[in-house]
């Protein structure tokens, strides 16, 4: 096969194409071939593109003598040609190993991944070891990026990760190549389904697990649902943008493009295999077979299969005699309880029909449990009159390929589960639900008695399609996915980047022309982006303005909650009539000029004037520096050169330590804040209800942004309750947010388009564009119902404009509008608010 790739390929999977095995007699280590459709294809792309493959080899790091022998000078596999050299094996103590593959892969992902819940274990531990072991694997990946680089210093090479063993390897692998500045391609596919997300939620780390996969530029899985469904996992777990139409996923400020990318076989090899196979399995011309090939899997359904001949056998007796079942089970994960009582069930059930059914000259089932070579298999995919294909979920199944393939001769019959990937494509088998006993009975009689003509017109139809369809056309449909095919110019999807437009999708249905406003924001990277130090943390022009004009519409309360100090924040922002929360909600000064502050310990004052003592006589060093503020302080270390940061970080933690003052870590800071159970979460709650009175829930929208750790506790104060937003740029985070924004712009844009929204308030469509992009509401961070909307409170010198007047419909608070309307009017009044009699507030 020519494989016209543009890059040198890395291939990322749990196994490397071959295990290696010490030789009983020579004691030499060997290599021992698997044939499988990803070997038979990935292979030689690794091998002609003077590639790399990352996988595990057979042995633990116990086992000692790591070294991969060369292929046997006869080996004529699709691996002979890949030499020792290009074969990094990952090599791992046997525990962790286990724990890795058998605790999560094959007790937690596979049942869950295969709508099996009740099956999936969810041990932490576990995914620790996952994590780990994927790491482990993300950094041999990187020694064979640097190696490609060395040999082919002008090509990017593509990495390409497999299966479900390695989904939180790429942003790891990511981070590291950056760091090395090399630059690569990394895609990933996923050889058995994508759950839906009512599936996925149950696993207690999706989001992290999300994060994971999209840590490539590319991903992959067999067939459109699976696609969809992890489109929709991204969007409703993660707040991600998408666009469907294109398969389209946003996050962390990339596009990760989604592709369904069907497998298949090695389509002549199986034709030649079956065209030269000796019969081995027919007694005589008349006996008619029914095929099972599986691995001996709880996802096969095999035993739904067995049940379901013995229904057909008692229902049409006439096949007594004529028919025989063949089952081809391959021993799977024998050391797992789950398989090992699997094979129990089986081996009973077989042999009570058996006994059943049984004449002195047949038996209604043969099975035979164990691996068979190719050329036999081929010559039972040709010799059986009906396929059964059923699992109860597959990701693709390519036994429904390889047996379509085999028939060379006389047509035989597919019959195929919906609830397999191939059941998508291979419209002309006889689909059938394996649950459904008696039909499947049914469906396998239809079969053993059909017409020749009809099998014939199936069959050709199945074969043409798959034999245009094989193996190579999914590898060279991968190439072109990721754009590294030779000759084939593909511009790679991206989404437009955020528009105002984009936030009709987050906010429409909450925020509505007559809501109530209450917009909480924090300051430092939400409306200004981070600096080296606080005094340079400045808000752009445009965001004031905007902010300003907000905070001046009927209706509409802005709150600023910050780390900072009250005035330190009042000054950055500069706008009058707001509310300013300051030292995380431990001051807030109202509109009004009252101001609430949480009383603190008195125990802690002492503590906390130790501490700064502490801190300023002889941590202030190399151009770490000490913020103060009334209830806390905060200590910066952004500024210590790399090489003293940990001197002095450690020298500020036990001086905390020292004086029992909890550190409360922030952006490149230590905090110490009052020991009492106040945060920005209270203090929001707070707010809104001396704002609105305490059933603000009911008549307010509420949208609050935030960019770090402390503004989680108000994300979390508020989730089913407002909508909020966390600003990140991180590729793995957990957030109790309801969406994500890439930056500080994306916040003015936000503040742009609510802007718009309630300036606009009268009945009419304002023109927004429709985009494919969607935004539905999102599970467990799904954003509230709006509240009631309230009866407008009209300020007295508010410009609010009748539902009537239809020439002010589009009216948009320009800078213009804005000074216009308060030189005439002066600044509007704030609504002053009786504050609520709650046991904290105490006003100075
Ligand atoms: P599997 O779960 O292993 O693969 P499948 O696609 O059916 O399932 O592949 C099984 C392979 O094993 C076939 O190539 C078959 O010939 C071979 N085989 C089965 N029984 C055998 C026997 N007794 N002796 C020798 N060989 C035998 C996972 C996913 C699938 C997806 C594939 C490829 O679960 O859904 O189709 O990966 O992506």
């Amino acid at each position: 096969m020519v494989v016209n790739s543009t890059s040198p390929m890395v291939v990322v999977a749990n196994r490397l194409p071959f295990i290696v095995q010490k030789n009983a007699e020579t004691g030499q280590l060997e290599r021992k071939q698997c044939a499988g459709g990803l070997v038979t294809a990935v292979a030689p792309v690794v091998v002609e593109t003077n590639g790399l493959w990352v996988g595990w080899s057979g042995r633990h790091l116990e086992d000692g003598d790591h070294d991969i022998p060369e292929a046997n000078p006869k080996d004529n596999s699709p691996t002979a040609g890949l030499k020792s050299r290009q074969v990094i094996p990952v090599v791992l103590p046997k525990k962790q190993f286990d724990d890795y593959y058998n605790g999560c892969c094959n007790a937690t992902f596979w049942p869950l991944f295969h709508s099996m819940p009740d099956r999936a274990l969810f041990q932490s531990e576990k995914w620790e070891a996952y994590r780990q072991v994927n790491e482990h694997f993300a950094k041999l990946t990187v020694e064979a990026v640097v190696k490609l680089s060395e040999t082919n210093p002008n090509s990017v090479p593509l990495v390409w990760l497999h299966d479900y063993h390695l989904m939180m390897a790429a942003n790891s692998i990511r981070d590291r190549c950056d760091k090395l500045g090399l630059s690569i391609k990394m895609a990933f596919f996923l050889h058995i389904p994508f759950p839906s997300w009512d599936i996925m939620r149950l696993f207690p780390w999706d989001d992290e697990l999300l994060q994971g996969i999209l840590g490539c530029d590319s991903v992959g899985f067999h067939v459109e649902d699976y696609c969809l469904n992890f489109i929709d996992c991204c969007q409703r777990r993660l707040g991600c943008r998408v666009d469907r139409e294109q398969m389209l996923v946003e996050h962390n400020g990339r596009t990760v493009s989604v592709h369904p990318l069907p497998i298949s076989i090695p389509y002549d090899r199986f034709v030649s295999l079956a065209e030269k196979a000796p019969q081995v399995v027919k007694n005589n011309e008349q006996e008619q077979l029914l095929l099972g090939v599986d691995r001996l899997d709880y996802t096969k359904g095999l035993v739904h299969r067995i049940r379901a001949f013995e229904t057909l056998l008692q229902k049409h007796p006439e096949h007594i005699e004529h028919v025989t079942f063949l089952q081809v089970a391959v021993p799977s994960r024998t050391d797992v309880k789950e398989y090992q009582e699997l094979k129990e069930d089986l081996d009973q059930l077989i042999g009570r029909i058996n006994g059943r059914f049984s004449t002195p000259n047949w038996s209604p089932i043969r099975y035979i449990y164990g691996c068979v070579s190719q050329e036999q298999l081929a010559a039972f995919y040709r010799d059986s009159s009906v396929a059964v294909v059923t699992p109860l979920r597959d990701g693709m199944n390519l036994v429904a390929k390889e047996f379509v393939a085999c028939q060379v001769g006389e047509p035989g019959v597919l019959m195929l589960s919906p609830f397999a990937g191939a059941g998508t494509s291979m419209h002309e088998a006889l689909l059938v639900n394996p649950y459904e006993t008696d039909e499947f009975a049914e469906v396998m009689h239809r079969a053993l008695t059909m017409p020749k003509d009809e099998r014939e017109l199936r069959m050709k139809q199945l074969r043409h399609r798959e034999r245009e369809h094989d193996v190579n056309y999914w590898l060279q449909s991968f190439l072109k996915s990721v754009d590294c095919l030779v000759d084939n110019n593909l511009t790679p999807g991206r989404l437009l980047p955020l528009r105002e437009e984009d936030f009709s999708q987050f906010l429409a249905s909450y925020v509505k022309e007559s809501s109530r406003l209450a917009l909480l924001l924090d300051y430092d990277g939400t409306l200004a982006p981070i600096a080296p130090h606080p005094d340079l943390a400045r808000m752009p022009e445009e965001t004031r303005r905007v902010l300003e004009r907000l905070s001046h519409m009927p209706d509409v309360n802005v709150a600023i909650i910050s780390g900072r100090s009250v005035e330190n924040v009042k000054s950055m922002i500069g706008i009058e009539g707001i509310t300013y929360a300051g030292c995380h909600g431990f001051e807030i000064l109202h509109p009004d000029g009252t101001m609430f502050i949480h009383p603190v310990p008195h125990e802690y004052e002492v503590q906390l004037e130790q501490l700064k003592k502490q801190l300023q006589n002889d941590a202030c060093n190399h151009g770490a520096w000490l913020e103060q503020k009334s209830s806390g302080i905060t200590f910066h270390y952004r500024e210590v050169p790399k090489d003293k940061q940990s001197e002095i970080m450690t020298l500020a933690q036990n001086m905390f330590q020292a004086n029992d003052i909890k550190l409360h870590q922030s952006h490149m800071a230590y905090e110490a804040r009052p020991p009492v159970t106040w945060d920005k979460g209270r203090a929001a709650i707070y707010l809104l209800r001396t704002l609105f009175g305490l059933d603000w829930c009911d008549r307010v929208s509420t949208i609050f942004a935030g960019d770090d750790k402390t503004d989680e506790d108000a994300m979390r104060a508020l989730q089913g309750m407002a909508v909020t937003f966390r600003i990140t740029t991180s590729p793995n985070l957990r957030t109790a947010a309801t969406y994500r924004l890439p930056n500080t712009d994306a916040v003015l844009t936000m503040l742009k388009w609510v802007e718009k929204r309630l300036s606009s308030r009268l009945p009419v469509t304002n023109g927004l564009r429709s985009r494919k992009t969607s935004m539905s509401s999102i599970g467990n961070n799904s954003p509230p119902h709006p509240p009631s909307s309230p009866t407008r409170r009209s300020r007295s010198n508010s410009q609010s404009p009748s539902p009537t007047e239809p020439n002010k419909q589009m009216m948009v608070m320009t800078d213009q509008v804005y000074h216009q309307l308060i030189s005439r009017k002066n600044s509007p009044p704030r609504i002053s608010v009786s504050p609520l009699n709650t046991p904290t507030r105490s006003t100075v």
